[in-house]
């Protein structure tokens, strides 16, 4: 039972699946239902999952965020917004020439999640509430 044997046991998924069904003593074969043999399938710049980036409102209730300046780098990015006050806040993010790329839902005393690929660059995100971003709901966020 020692472990320092080169012992590789690879699962033959291409070439060896013709005798299937005769070993019922193979207790780890890969016997799951989803066909994922095709490893070359997936694009090589999808690399998977969103940086997180967290922002608050005021919890006392004031027309702010906890912060104007965030950062996140270019690709996937994920604003986690929470907004434990009474008063209901979202997140519109727009892009430099204006454009609105991501937008969460409203939300009070919760929190939600928008997600959009970034580009390098300046975004602004504010509150889209009437008066909010007058009233600092605003700021910026830089993606590098
Ligand atoms: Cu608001």
């Amino acid at each position: 039972m020692k472990a320092s044997y080169k012992f590789l046991v690879v699962p033959l998924a291409a070439g060896a699946l013709l005798f299937a069904g005769c070993g019922s003593d193979d207790s780890s074969s890969d016997s799951s239902t989803t066909d994922t043999n095709t490893t070359q399938s997936k694009p090589a710049d999808s690399s998977g999952t969103a940086e997180t980036v967290a922002l608050a409102a005021d919890p006392s209730g004031a027309l702010a965020y906890d912060t104007d300046q965030l950062t996140a780098n270019a690709g996937k990015v994920a604003i986690d917004f929470t907004n434990d006050s009474p008063i209901p806040h979202d997140v519109v993010i727009q892009d430099s020439a204006g454009k609105t790329v991501a937008e969460t839902d409203t939300i009070t005393g919760s929190s939600t999640t928008a997600e959009f690929t970034a580009k390098p660059g300046s975004y602004t995100f504010f509150c889209s509430l009437p008066g909010h971003e007058a009233a600092g709901m605003k700021g910026t966020l830089t993606v590098k």
